[in-house]
């Protein structure tokens, strides 16, 4: 069975296309308007092995807000929609990821109820075109919506470059884990036999 799922979602603010294939390889085609966040996305897409594609027009001559927060809504939704009813998948994945002096912890579980733990602070409000704060707002959109579980902590960490990247890279390592099939799960890994 194909685990795939397209989301076209339209506001008065953005417009924005996701599609991926949990069972990728990683391909990212990513235009969001935001060149950082394109290379932040791209991210996600190579080290989870989801081939994601993410077109969107949004009203970036307010700021990057709107955009951000919506591919955020969208992705989440994509992904609950291409796991189905969740049978067979692992739920947790976590990450401890290292790039260079920086070091994320990433933890998710895939559990139907929403809840996003953000500790990581950035000492720059920009990297490109990008706001650093929007990342909490782009992992608070993607968890609710997904409905997961979402720890994310920043270890250590100068690179405001490295600290994102290293977020989303986490992110990314544990959503890989969560999503995998696991041959020793019969039905949903709950005792209450759903999620
Ligand atoms: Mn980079």
């Amino acid at each position: 069975m194909e685990r795939k799922a397209a989301i076209h979602r339209q506001t008065k603010e953005t417009d924005i296309y996701v599609s991926l294939n949990l069972d990728g390889k990683g391909s990212g085609e990513i235009d969001t308007g935001i060149g950082f966040f394109d290379h932040m996305l791209t991210h996600i897409a190579k080290h989870s092995f989801i081939d994601l594609e993410v077109t969107a027009k949004g009203d970036l001559r307010v700021d990057a807000h709107h955009t951000v927060e919506d591919i955020g809504i969208a992705l989440g939704k994509a992904v609950k929609q291409a796991l189905g009813n969740k049978e067979g998948i692992t739920r947790y994945g976590s990450a401890i990821l290292p790039m260079d002096e920086t070091l994320v912890l990433a933890a998710i579980d895939i559990s139907g109820r929403a809840y996003l733990g953000f500790d990581a602070a950035f000492t720059s409000p920009k990297l490109g075109d990008f706001d650093t704060e929007l990342t909490e707002e782009f992992f608070r959109a993607f968890s609710d919506n997904l409905g997961a579980n979402l720890h994310i902590k920043l270890l250590c960490g100068k690179n405001n470059h490295h600290i994102a990247e290293g977020i989303f890279k986490a992110v990314a390592r544990a959503l890989s884990a969560a999503v995998a099939l696991d041959p020793r799960v019969s039905g949903v890994l709950s005792t209450k036999g759903a999620l």
